[in-house]
């Protein structure tokens, strides 16, 4: 008789015990929670357990035993349930929250790639920087003095007409520059010989737009003073120019032209870069293409830059990059340059 009361308090005492970490179990995680249910009600559950030994329990006291048992049971199954819908529905709301997932695959990034002018401008860079010349830069907006008059452009040249350059509304003094060799004004200005310097940048002519001209363009311009640099100078430098862009098989020639700002002045043709000089559609049979202007610097703009025109002599150049790109890639629309089209950009991915 004693010995059966006590099997019974001590298996009142283990329900008892199981209840109140069934009460206090708490957890979001699915695993955790799957955890908890083999711990209780597995095969070899502590739950299960029980009713294992509830068959030893004498027959008057399995009406009370028994329903504490099964209470406990439903407890423990409640409790599983309950914990794995909560443990969904903040899955749910997690989502709804944006926040990210971080097991989701990522998103690609279409990688850029340098703009054709970029490339092309960098490489006239290089060929210069390693013939000594260093790279100057200036202002965009630009004042008359700068952009025309030191350049000697006489005060009715047509350049200076509204036709083709753009004025800032009620300053006609103010500009936006027209050629880039505003800038070696400034560099001028500044420095005495030996000057040796090309200026890459953005320029501006009120022009109509087409697949020959655009209003905005990019050149590169290029100026050599000091003691006795001579036309000779000038040639060779372009050619080295032109078959370090072009390749060694580059000829060139020069036509003499007219600038305000040069004397003697001349323009520089290469052999075709298409048909290689025996003529095809895009040199007009002629086999030659142009590709630049140069001279010498006139006197007048070397004294107008307080450099001493009897003691020092130089050399200019000025080139489109746009015109040099169309010339090595073969582009017959220079908009192309300007609509930012992926299908045109695409092509110089593999260029650096
Ligand atoms: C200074 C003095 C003289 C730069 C030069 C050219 C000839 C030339 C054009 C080519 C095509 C401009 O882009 S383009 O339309 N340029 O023909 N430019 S000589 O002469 C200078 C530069 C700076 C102080």
């Amino acid at each position: 008789m004693i010995e059966s009361a006590s099997k019974e308090i001590i298996m009142i005492d283990r329900i008892d015990t199981i209840k109140a970490e069934v009460e206090s179990f708490e957890s979001l995680n699915v695993e955790e929670i799957e955890q908890f249910r083999i711990r209780m009600l597995g095969r070899k559950g502590l739950i299960t357990n029980l009713f294992k030994d509830f068959k030893e329990v004498p027959a008057e006291q399995k009406k009370e035993i028994g329903q504490k048992l099964n209470q406990l049971k439903v407890l423990a199954n409640n409790k599983v349930e309950e914990l794995n819908q909560k443990a969904s529905r903040q899955k749910e709301a997690d989502q709804k929250e944006d926040k990210p997932d971080l097991t989701m695959p990522a998103n690609f990034v279409e990688p850029g790639s340098r703009h054709p002018i970029s490339i092309v401008r960098n490489q006239i860079n290089s060929i210069f920087a390693r013939i000594g010349y260093v790279i100057s830069e200036g202002p965009e907006i630009e004042n008359d003095w700068h952009n025309f008059s030191a350049l000697n452009f006489p005060e009715n040249h047509p350049a200076r007409d509204m036709q083709d350059t753009f004025f800032i509304e009620k300053t006609p003094d103010i500009t936006l520059r027209t050629h880039t060799s505003s800038v070696q004004v400034r560099v001028m200005e500044n420095t005495q010989p030996p000057v040796r310097t090309i200026s890459p940048g953005r320029v501006f002519r009120n022009e109509a737009i087409s697949a020959r001209a655009h209003c905005i363009f990019h050149q590169v311009e290029g100026l050599y003073v000091d003691e006795d640099v001579s036309f000779a100078d000038l040639k060779q430098t372009l050619y080295y120019f032109a078959r370090e862009m072009f390749g060694s098989e580059t000829k060139t020639r020069f036509r003499p032209s007219f600038f305000p700002f040069t004397e003697p002045s001349a323009e520089m043709d290469i052999s075709c870069t298409l048909c290689g000089g025996s003529g095809c559609t895009m040199c007009k049979y002629s086999g030659w293409v142009e590709i630049l202007g140069c001279g010498m610097v006139d006197p007048n703009v070397l004294d107008n830059c307080n450099i001493d025109s009897k003691k020092y002599t130089g050399f200019a150049f000025g080139m489109g990059i746009e015109r040099v790109a169309a010339l090595k890639y073969q582009i017959n629309d220079l908009r192309l340059f300007f609509e930012n089209d992926v299908r045109f950009l695409k092509q110089f991915e593999a260029v650096l």
